[in-house]
């Protein structure tokens, strides 16, 4: 299959999905071949791989992905014509590290929260034939990263770097999903988790780095336009993103769509540090404090229907949107504030997250 700037690129300069998935199907069977060639593996085993790829990893939205191709191309300061079929391949390749990295993320994540639905299909971990095989193959899904990573770029000078990123930013995820759970066993007062201080940290730690600074931090590696001050800067900008992404992934668990969002809540019920329940509570009177204390944390219908009343009762759906409007503006004023670098990919990204609806 052929890669050019043409064939990838739409006209205002977003990655095609169709040619992106492409990729994705030429990797799998490459990598199918490899494992074939290099283990005694019998054919349930690459069946089994194969089917957990293919559920896991192509069916999101594909922005953290596209983001990397987006970026390397915005950073190289090339022409987009002059960008060679090799680099294209390359940065979509290492985009799709990144939608390996949120399958492995995803699988697990839907085991701790106890959700149900995923992108509108059943759970990975739901399927009869899964169960909690799922723990397995969603290490062998984190694997294909530093296969991919090995394969096609051990030859290059940046190898090093993308490794060590992938790693550091694995870890400091993993550290947010133990921060994240953390309200969910607390043994003591949970509510006392339920502050603005903590939420920032959550938000900074499990979603700011994979979902922004990793795409962004890619494509300048990629682009060789990676000097500290520059990371840096993106790394503040990229925190900021995530922190406006996971108040709308927490607003929309409650009051989405589900047939929009492709995913049923948990939050209520998994006792989440959310960002409905931290503004709730500085807006509550006393008594409706003793009903969320009540309800709150519970698996029981009728105590997320009371929770739910509450956040509409004292203005959440209100105050969302001011935080909305207001976090859109700051961030496009920081965008706009960067030098020695493009600014249109981070513009690109803004702009799709603002009231989005999935
Ligand atoms: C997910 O946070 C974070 C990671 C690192 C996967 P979440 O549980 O709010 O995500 P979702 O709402 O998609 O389950
Ligand atoms: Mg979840
Ligand atoms: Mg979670
Ligand atoms: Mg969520």
């Amino acid at each position: 299959m052929s890669l050019t700037p043409a064939s990838l690129f739409d006209s205002s300069g977003s990655v095609r999905k169709e040619v992106f998935l492409r990729v994705y199907e030429s990797i799998i069977e490459d990598e199918l071949k490899d494992f074939e060639a290099s283990y005694r593996i019998p054919s349930f085993a690459l069946d089994q791989i194969k089917f957990c790829s293919d559920y896991n990893v192509p069916h999101g939205k594909l922005q953290r992905g596209t983001a990397v191709v987006e970026c390397f191309c915005a950073f190289a300061n090339l022409s987009t014509e002059a960008l060679s079929e090799v680099d294209l391949r390359l940065a979509c390749i290492l985009g799709w590290c990144v939608e390996w990295l949120q399958a492995f993320f995803l699988v697990v994540d839907d085991i701790m929260d106890s959700s149900q639905t995923r992108r509108g299909r059943k759970c990975y971990y739901l399927l009869p034939k899964v169960g909690m095989n799922a723990i397995n193959d969603s290490m062998i899904l984190q694997s294909f990263i530093y296969r991919l990573l090995y394969k096609h770029f051990h030859k290059l000078d940046c190898y090093i770097k993308l490794v060590d990123i992938f790693q550091q930013v694995t870890f400091v995820t993993e550290l947010g999903q133990l921060l994240d759970t953390g309200s969910q066993n607390a043994t003591e007062d949970s509510f006392s988790l339920f502050t603005q201080e903590n939420l920032e940290r959550i938000y900074d730690y499990k979603t700011g780095n994979y979902t922004f600074y990793l795409p962004f931090a890619l494509g300048l590696i990629l682009a060789g336009k990676d000097d500290d001050e520059t990371l840096k800067k993106v790394y503040s900008l990229c925190m900021e993103l995530g922190r406006y992404f996971q108040a709308q992934d927490d607003y929309l668990d409650c009051f989405g769509d589900p047939e929009v969002t492709g995913k049923i809540g948990t939050d209520i019920e998994d006792n989440k540090c959310s960002w409905l329940i931290v503004n709730a509570l500085l807006l509550c009177s006393p008594e409706q404090v003793e009903t969320l204390r009540e309800c709150y944390g519970k698996r029981d219908r009728s105590c997320v229907e009371q929770v739910k009343n509450i956040f509409r009762n004292v203005g959440l759906v209100e105050r969302f949107e001011e935080f909305e409007s207001r976090m859109y503006s700051t961030i496009r004023e920081h965008i706009t504030s960067l030098d020695n670098i493009s600014k249109a990919p981070f513009l690109r990204i803004l702009d799709s997250l603002y009231r989005r609806k999935k």
